[in-house]
């Protein structure tokens, strides 16, 4: 349904308005980036109608409302997106057009919201997609970092980190609602008081600083359903000059200290993905947006309800991984503190109100926060965990009698520490992983042990991710060529794409497939000679790994995989040999040092590899620089191959691996993840999966490890390999790779070796390559493949994601907002 707004003439109006009103100028005058500007207002008009629409609609219904709580919402940009789910995209592609600019350049304007590292924080992305086109009433509650994930530029191959200033000229769609602004406090001291009257000792928080929280919202838009939703994200400003009188008058010292735990707070995103820092600043953040969004709900509920006792009836608080698990001990003091509730009421009410979800099983992210440093920071909050915690192991000695072991390994505070998912676990009513796999290890692994105690809190939601942005606004020629063959319901319904299936043997149907496939790589070969300065050949094969950088995820297997196919190709002339470009994007954690050499390794390969005659542009190496939400559209649209190679186990879910299916990519990969059921519904004869299994990996982890050595020793080949890191084949400089070389065969931290299982998987991976390779050569076999990917990718859209929660967890009604 096209909106009215969107009709040519109204647009156009419109964005000339705009243009003068916000910029004195003539539309001829503006720069791109003004009428981007520009646009985006006309856009944001037509939402905030919808918006108010929603509001009014859920004020009336007075549905249950999910607050989806995470430090990261990585949006990428929103024009495009919101376009598309207002069903305008065409209408303004033309207007656009007919004022002489080009939709694609207005929407490489708009800076990329970076507010996420990764998997996780898109994850949160998607949700609120699905959330909004599924008609649930939900908030986003995160961060409004003034800068996102950094921006990386390459520099003689290595990573710099450039810092992202989103902000600079302004974000047409985020609203500041002072209005709800809320006070944040930190430090100080608690006063216990026994108040006589009520025969209950009250505890006083003192001598805090304290932050103003002030929420910006941005709209989220449902799919042709007119639902606007609200990612609400909290800027901090200093309290002092607001309140200097009542607060603390002439306080200059105190003042200064505000002015700089507000602007500190809220000023940068930790750029960690699966790695946690224990950073103080870290606790602050969590804390701080926890406990504003918190305070906002519970008086958004007593507007209406003034049964405190029954808030877990219209909200509850889905805990994006252990970051915001503070909201815990937070809702327990404001129900305790404000509402002046006993503990065991505000015990019952927080217990059917949070849930948590976790995100991976990697120990070094696993959040610990010394009690110096949390009691310090904390200290009411503090109090209220150690109690939940008492209570917590009077439980377990209830349940276990004399086992003390179960304690040390189940208790909230143990060794000087605040273990966050113990006390998600403890008090959330629900504890979910991310893909079956996932979920399985962390019942009989990770938390088997709390597994054992409440197992009715367990279960497994898979990831999904939204085919609005990843196929529809990425991919226009597929998503035109599905919507030819099968109708649009697949926009909303993704199981739909089944119907796909009955082209399989269809050769023009596979033609066509192909052709959509090869002008997507004509794009992106495009994109890599403007960005790199490379060119590489479309007809070759697109083989790509794009995600964060880690040692888990393999981007050195990759690679060390391209150093032998370049041996090979230099000593067999002759041999036959599909032509491949193999691509990555990956950024490393500013403080991930092996990460960073791994990159620095890529870019060498490529030097030698790129500009080595000999091999006749056989391989090609690309090494996209600043991989974010807007390239990654490309990307997925253009890959042949998507490289899904976690060590197994590791993986908790991946979502790339989903982005990659549903645009028509064959995974090559390990049985890790949600690649276990990518697996399961396209066949395993349409994937290349290779490698331990997870249970072998285990077992070889609970074992002391493997040794790497024995392979290093007695295949040549891959000694070779690995020799050319340190004898100046990729570097003149012969000791620059000789951590990466070392870490695969001796460890100086643990006493094990090639912690990830590269070697051990290598002749499997290089085996399943081969076999990608005789794959491709059989066009109509492969374009049979690329096909069926599509096809099967139903299961993995958020939307099924969003109604599992909502069926399961959240228990949510929809919301009608205006009849279509
Ligand atoms: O669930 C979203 C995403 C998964 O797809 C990835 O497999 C997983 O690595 C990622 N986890 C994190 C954990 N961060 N922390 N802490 O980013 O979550």
């Amino acid at each position: 349904m096209t909106n009215e707004m969107f009709k040519k003439e109204a647009f156009k109006k419109s964005v000339k308005d705009n243009v003068k009103f916000l910029y004195r100028k003539t539309i001829e005058e503006a720069t791109q980036e003004q009428i981007f500007q520009a646009v985006s207002y006309t856009v944001k008009d037509v939402i905030i109608d919808n918006w108010l629409e929603t509001q009014k609609a859920y004020d009336e219904q007075d549905p249950k409302i999910v607050y989806y709580m995470s430090m990261e919402f990585l949006m990428g940009r929103a024009l495009g997106n919101n376009l598309i789910n207002l069903c305008g995209y065409g209408e303004v592609k033309e207007a656009l057009e007919e004022l002489g600019f080009d939709l694609n350049c207005i929407e490489d304007q708009e800076p990329d919201p970076a507010l996420g590292n990764g998997g996780l924080g898109r994850l949160a992305a998607c949700f609120l997609d699905s959330l909004a086109t599924l008609n649930y009433a939900a908030y986003g509650c995160g961060i409004r970092y003034h800068y996102g994930m950094f921006k990386q530029q390459i520099k003689d191959g290595y990573q710099i980190e450039v810092p992202d200033n989103w902000l600079k000229n302004g974000y047409p769609f985020e609203l500041r609602r002072p209005e709800y602004a809320k006070e944040v406090h930190f430090g100080g001291y608690v006063r216990a008081e026994y108040d006589a009257e009520k025969g209950a000792t009250r505890f006083i928080h003192e001598g805090y600083q304290a932050v103003k929280a002030i929420p910006y919202d941005m709209p989220i838009t449902g799919y042709d359903n007119d639902v606007v939703n609200t990612l609400r994200i909290w800027d901090a400003e200093p309290i002092v000059d607001f309140e200097l009188d009542s607060f603390d008058k002439g306080d200059y010292k105190k003042a200064v200290e505000q002015e700089n735990l507000a602007r500190n707070i809220v000023e940068v995103l930790y750029p960690n993905d699966n790695h946690y820092a224990g950073k103080e600043l870290r606790l602050k953040q969590q804390y701080f947006f926890v406990s504003a969004s918190l305070q906002e709900a519970i008086a958004k509920y007593k507007k209406k309800h003034d049964d405190i006792h029954k808030l877990y009836e219209k909200v509850t608080f889905q805990m994006n991984d252990t970051h915001p698990t503070v909201a815990v001990a937070e809702l327990m003091r404001i129900l305790m503190d404000e509402e002046g509730l006993g503990w065991d009421e505000a015990w019952e009410i927080t217990t059917k109100s949070v849930a948590y979800t976790n995100h991976t099983i990697m120990s070094e992210a696993l959040e610990k926060w010394p009690i110096e440093l949390f009691s310090r920071l904390l200290p009411r909050v503090y109090q209220i965990i150690e109690e939940i915690n008492r209570r917590f192991i009077a439980e377990i000695q209830a349940k276990y009698p004399g086992n003390y072991e179960k304690i040390k390994k189940m208790a909230i505070i143990y060794d000087g520490q605040v273990k966050m998912a113990h006390l998600a676990i403890a008090a959330g009513y629900s504890v979910n992983g991310v893909a079956r796999l996932h979920t399985e290890i962390l019942k009989n692994q990770e938390l088997r042990d709390f597994y054992e105690m409440m197992p009715e809190k367990f279960n497994n939601k898979t990831n999904g991710i939204t085919q609005r942005r990843f196929l529809l606004h990425a991919n226009p020629l597929l998503a035109d060529w599905i919507t030819e063959h099968i109708g649009p319901d697949w926009i909303t319904d993704l199981s739909q794409l089944k119907k796909l299936k009955v082209y399989a043997d269809d050769e023009k149907a596979l033609q066509e497939f192909m052709n959509i496939k090869f002008k997507n790589k004509e794009r992106l070969a495009k994109y890599i000679l403007e960005h790199n300065g490379v060119e590489v050949d479309p007809h070759s094969i697109f083989d790509v790994q794009v995600k964060r950088l880690h040692e888990y995820k393999r981007q050195l297997l990759n690679i060390l995989h391209v150093i032998y196919l370049y041996n090979q190709i230099k000593m067999h002339p002759e041999m036959e040999f599909y032509p491949r470009t193999f691509i990555f994007g990956a950024k490393a954690s500013a403080g991930y040092a092996t990460a960073k050499k791994i990159i620095k390794l890529i870019n060498s390969v490529a030097d030698v590899v790129n500009n080595d005659a000999s091999i006749n542009g056989k391989i090609k190496v690309v090494f996209i620089e600043n991989y974010r939400v807007s390239n990654a559209e490309i990307i997925f649209a253009a890959a042949d191959v998507s490289e899904q190679i976690s060590t197994a186990s590791k993986e908790a879910s991946g979502t790339g691996n989903m982005k990659f299916m549903l645009n028509g990519a064959p995974t090559l990969g390990t049985m890790d993840g949600a690649n276990v059921e990518i697996v399961e519904e396209v066949g395993a004869e349409n994937a290349f999966i290779f490698g331990l299994s997870s249970d072998e990996v285990i077992n070889y982890e609970n074992n002391g490890g493997y040794d790497p050595n024995v392979i290093y020793n007695t295949d040549e080949e891959i000694r070779q390999v690995l020799m050319q890191l340190i004898n100046g084949t990729f570097s003149s400089d012969t000791e620059l790779f000789r951590d990466l070389y070392d870490s695969l065969l001796t460890n100086k931290n643990t006493d094990r070796a090639d912690r990830y299982f590269i070697l051990a998987d290598f002749r499997s991976y290089a085996d399943a390559q081969k076999r990608v390779e005789e794959a491709y050569k059989d066009e109509k076999g492969w374009a049979k493949k690329a096909l069926l990917n599509t096809a099967c990718s139903g299961k993995f859209t958020s939307d099924r994601t969003i109604q599992e929660y909502v069926d399961d967890i959240w228990h949510l009604d929809k919301v009608i907002v205006r009849k279509k």
